[in-house]
């Protein structure tokens, strides 16, 4: 089930929706085929993080689905999200695992060989290769991983991948070859002319 889900996994970036409603932007992705929704805000303050956490569940939960936080636990409970999605400097794995109720989705960032390895001893729901390629979405990104980085992960990682960074239309398929379960992408489907048409060309690439 949660292999399917991730298949799809659109990251939320206000700035990069070139001045359109970013509802209207996750709405329009969903229905081109986006199969998970990670809300991802840097800026904004605690409250208005929750509220549009808040409509961002109710506009998903009719197409079944989840939405993820990003680094936010707290914004995560509060607006009753599917899951949290963290990286190496948020919550550490020991304390999500006692303050999240049981089911919830954990997706974790793996930027180096030592997190992969570290990540073997922990029930994650899927890990993201990050970045799989530079781009320009995160400016502090660390080293690509690149081909034979997520070849590497894929060997010596149980859980299913999510690639993430640098990638469209021209790459998924070799991502997906390499050993990912899913693709995950702002800039490709925010930045789209079409969040519509750009979902369903990736969707129709996964489906391999
Ligand atoms: N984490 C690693 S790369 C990245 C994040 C949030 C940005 C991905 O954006 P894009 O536009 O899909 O390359
Ligand atoms: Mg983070």
């Amino acid at each position: 089930m949660l292999n399917e889900q991730i298949k799809l996994y659109l990251v939320t970036d206000e700035s990069a929706c070139l001045g359109r409603d970013i509802f209207w932007v996750v709405e329009e992705a969903v229905k081109g085929g986006v199969s998970m929704v990670q809300l991802r805000e840097k800026s904004l303050d605690t409250r208005a993080f929750i509220e549009r956490a808040i409509r961002m569940k109710a506009l998903l939960a009719p197409y079944n689905v989840p939405l993820i936080i990003n680094d936010r636990v707290d914004v995560a409970l509060a607006s009753d999200a599917d899951g949290v999605h963290v990286g190496q400097s948020d919550m550490p794995y020991s304390l999500l695992k006692k303050i999240l109720p049981p089911g919830k989705i954990i997706g974790l960032s793996a930027e180096k060989k030592e997190d992969v390895t570290e990540a073997e001893n922990w029930e994650l729901s899927y890990l993201a290769v990050s970045p799989l390629f530079a781009t320009p979405s995160k400016t502090d990104h660390s080293k690509p991983w690149g081909m034979e980085g997520l070849k590497w992960v894929k060997e010596n990682s149980k859980h299913p991948l999510v690639v993430i960074g640098g990638l469209n239309a021209s790459n998924t398929l070799e991502a997906m070859h390499g050993g990912a379960t899913g693709i995950a992408v702002i800039s490709s489907i925010c930045s789209a002319e079409s969040p519509f048409e750009a979902a369903r060309y990736l969707k129709s690439l996964i489906r391999i």
